[in-house]
């Protein structure tokens, strides 16, 4: 389609480069049709934005009937005059010389009704994600990735894969998805964690962003059978450094989604994104629990926090907030434990506020080889699963520390989402696998 200009953003003048009075040539697709007399007005969509179309019988003269006929959701490429009109959505419209279908549509399923329903709105998620509402989140989506990213590495952080088809557990059996591997037993991976710990002692600071997966069975607001994981790991680090870089990530993604996609953000969220300027607090899961025992929660020392906890528990903050010091028993063995508290890990969980909950997970690891195989022992695994994570120990693992963060969990957040599932383009839920 060379020689199209391309419109750019519906709000602004400037890129539109174009004045009162010029004549532009746009593709993109018809998303509302409205006849009025002789007159059509069409909202047309494409990558940038929104802007208004008029097709007026006089100007379009034969091409008036055609131009009534086009269906909406087509693609068509169009030209027309620039007029700036306060009324307008965007403050301009477009008068049409010519419209022509590039590629037509047929009736559009997503009736009012069938917005209605949830469940049949994502077995049309193909069609649904052309909905201003999942357009802008998904753009929200991508600048925070893009933040992430521009974060680690812009602070010298080496961007790694890791393998999808894994052999051993990282975050416990009960949520492994096993599969064929040929003639051999394989899982999907559930963290990159392992793989990041053998990287960081050829890179010292290592990131992926890749999908993880859990088998997990439980019908939560923030659970996905895949989801994409934003995971870090530092050699050399403490268990408090990597609260730090996760506060300081964080605090990154939020002010910069801010910048890429500060309209979308607040077309979603109703409002713009919270500023965090202030330190996140960091409390103790003894305080935690503290908290919710006066909210009336019957949870006992040594059990993990479940969804309602969360919910509880984060209802009591407006800010992030760390919960630190989780009991050994309620952590994968991997955590080191705490040298002035037995019974309690180098970890932490980041919290989103007001009811969100956990966002991030991470804390310090193991590096002493027979500190860990004793650990796997003690925790009743098997040493022989994990051979070559033990044998890292064995060549020079320094002290170091990483954490996980679910891209979904934060943006569920960030724009107030009802579910994770909004969060992503095709999402995996115990009952949804397609499309
Ligand atoms: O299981 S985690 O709490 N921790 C790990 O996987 C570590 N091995 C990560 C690491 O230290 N490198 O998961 C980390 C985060 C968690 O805080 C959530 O934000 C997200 O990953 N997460 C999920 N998001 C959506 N759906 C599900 N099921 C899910 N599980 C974890």
């Amino acid at each position: 389609m060379a020689g199209l200009i391309r419109w750019r953003d519906a709000d602004s003048k400037k890129v539109l480069g174009l004045d009162d009075g010029s004549v532009v040539r746009l593709i993109g697709w018809i998303f509302t049709k409205r006849v009025h007399g002789n007159k059509v007005f069409y909202m047309l969509r494409d990558r940038y934005g929104y802007v208004q179309l008029v097709a007026d019988k006089d100007r379009l003269g034969e091409k008036f009937s055609y131009a009534l006929d086009v269906p909406v959701e087509s693609a068509v490429a169009v030209e027309g005059v620039v007029k700036r009109d306060p009324r307008a959505p965007g403050g301009v419209e477009i008068h049409l010389n010519n419209i022509d279908v590039v590629a037509g549509a047929d009736v559009w399923p997503i009736t009012p009704s069938v917005a209605k329903s949830p469940e049949t709105m994502f077995d049309l998620r193909h069609l649904t994600i052309r909905g201003p509402r999942s357009r802008a989140t998904l753009l929200a989506r991508s600048a925070l990735v893009q933040a992430a990213w521009e974060y680690f590495t812009s602070n010298d952080y080496v961007f790694i894969t890791a393998p999808t088809f894994i052999t051993s557990a990282v975050e416990g059996g009960a949520t492994l998805f096993e599969l064929k591997y040929f003639d051999r037993k394989a899982y999907l991976t559930q963290s990159s964690q392992f793989y990041e710990e053998a990287a960081i002692c050829v890179f010292e600071k290592v990131f992926v962003i890749q999908p993880s997966f859990r088998a997990e069975k439980s019908r939560t607001r923030k659970h996905l059978t895949e989801f994409l994981h934003i995971e870090a790991e530092v050699a050399f680090a403490d268990h408090e450094d990597i609260m730090d870089i996760e506060e300081e990530l964080l605090k990154y993604i939020v002010a910069r989604m801010d910048e890429l996609a500060g309209k979308e953000i607040e077309y979603v969220r109703g409002s713009r994104l919270p500023d965090l300027d202030s330190r996140f607090e960091r409390i103790s899961y003894d305080e935690a629990l503290d908290i919710l025992q006066s909210k009336g929660v019957s949870i006992e020392w040594g059990e993990d926090f479940g969804a309602d906890e969360e919910r509880i528990l984060s209802m009591e903050f407006e800010n992030p907030f760390f919960v630190y010091g989780f009991p050994t028993e309620t952590r994968s063995f991997y955590h080191m434990d705490d040298p002035n508290r037995p019974g309690v890990t180098l970890s932490s969980d980041l919290m989103a506020p007001e009811g969100y909950g956990e966002i991030t997970s991470g804390g310090q690891r193991i590096h002493d080889y027979k500190y860990l195989v004793s650990k796997i022992k003690r925790m009743g695994l098997n040493p022989e699963d994990y051979g070559w994570y033990i044998d890292i120990r064995r060549y020079g693992m320094p002290p170091h520390s990483g954490f996980g963060m679910g891209v979904e969990r934060v943006l569920r957040w960030l724009l107030r989402l009802p579910h994770v599932r909004d969060a992503t383009l095709f999402p995996r839920t115990p009952t949804r696998l397609y499309p």
